[in-house]
């Protein structure tokens, strides 16, 4: 039985200022969910989001209030070894709150598997990898710093695939600041850009067709979530691929860009899919509609980004990789043991539910008074 369900917001400071076009980010909030069960066992989950209310409709204080005022007393006293009956009434009974969802969805399911004694992955149907290719995002706003950070991850064989975020400047300016990076970097690297939503589709036309002259290898969601047409005509145009991240709100987002051909490459990301279970629909539809995989990241910390790896570890294809370095961006540690990164990969964690405990002392230093 469900019995006691606590929300946490936890303050932590970034490594260096995260620039995006939509926010500065110089500590992330990370929101947990913990969910007790009667029978003893304990389930984590993670709800973070990106800038407050900046990135997404749903901010860390929405998410801490919904949860606690409408959602978890409807799943008090339910039986929480059936984790997919609880959902359905959690979806039937509440619009919207995909972050919420997400984080209870991830709790219930740790509890169960760490119940099963099993990975969460092989609750999910099985992974078929251990280990997933981790990007990293170069987004300190100075060329020479995201050069010689490149360097480093490089050097110490934590990352080969960066990950730019433009859209705050003009696209010339932007443009500059990239093929300076992949310059620099040449085949040693995979470069890539994120524009967050930033560019007006004729913006878009001139500034993919200069990245893609440079040696680019991927453009993520260069135009307006809602704007699905521009999205199509710059992927039938361009050979350079075109990503969908914000577009991307679950199953049925997933469904109508398949439809309407708008996207080379899905960015999966559990928060925005509304929980774990339609993340992997989103990357159902994109096995059958012949789209590319690539797990994404809301900046999670070690539960969120740990819930993303059993997800990514059980897809049958993963040709762009994932990003999840979220852990690495934050000055403190939430977990016990922190997640292993080696050789440009993070390991898939072994042990039971999502294989990784919370270190309740960290907690309580970090948590939002
Ligand atoms: C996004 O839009 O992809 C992922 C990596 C990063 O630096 O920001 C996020 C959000
Ligand atoms: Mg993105």
């Amino acid at each position: 039985m469900i019995q006691h369900i606590e929300t946490f917001l936890l303050d932590v400071p970034t490594i260096r200022p995260h620039k995006l076009s939509v926010a500065t980010m110089n500590t992330q909030t990370l929101v947990l969910v913990r969910i007790r069960c009667a029978d003893g066992v304990t389930g984590w989950g993670e709800a973070t989001t990106i800038g407050g209310l900046n990135y997404g409709e749903e901010s860390p204080d929405s998410i801490k209030v919904n949860i606690d005022t409408h959602i978890a007393p409807l799943m008090i006293g339910m039986d929480a070894s059936q984790p997919a009956r609880v959902m359905a009434k959690v979806r039937k009974t509440i619009q919207g709150n995909r972050f919420a969802k997400c984080a209870l969805e991830t709790a219930l399911l740790d509890a169960q598997a760490r119940r099963l004694n099993l990975p969460l992955s092989e609750l999910l149907g099985g992974r078929v990898r251990d280990a997933l290719p981790v990007a990293w995002t170069l987004a300190s706003g100075d060329t020479a710093k995201d050069i010689a950070e490149a360097e480093h991850m490089l050097d110490i064989r934590r990352h080969r695939i960066f990950k730019l975020k433009i859209g705050l400047h003009s696209v010339d300016d932007d443009v500059a600041h990239v093929l300076a990076i992949k310059r620099a970097l040449g085949s040693r690297a995979s470069v890539r850009v994120d524009v967050n939503q930033a560019w007006t589709e004729s913006e878009a036309v001139r500034g993919i067709a200069m990245l893609e002259d440079g040696g680019i290898d991927l453009v993520e969601q260069p135009v307006k979530a809602r704007n699905i047409g521009a999205l199509a005509r710059l992927k039938r145009r361009f050979d350079v691929a075109i990503m969908a991240d914000e577009a991307l709100h679950g199953p049925e987002d997933a469904m109508a860009l398949a439809h309407a051909d708008a996207a080379d490459v899905y960015a999966v990301k559990i928060t925005q899919s509304g929980g774990l279970l339609p993340a992997l629909e989103v990357a159902t539809v994109a096995r059958l509609a012949g789209i590319d995989l690539y797990g994404g990241t809301m900046l999670e910390g070690g539960i969120g980004t740990a819930a993303t790896a059993h997800v990514c570890a059980t897809f049958p294809a993963l040709a762009w990789d994932t990003e999840l370095f979220g852990p690495l961006l934050l000055t403190q540690e939430v977990l016990r043991e922190p997640l292993v990164y080696r050789d440009f990969m993070l390991q898939v964690p072994t042990g039971p539910g999502l294989g990784v405990d919370i270190d309740t002392d960290k907690l309580h230093a970090l948590r939002r008074k």
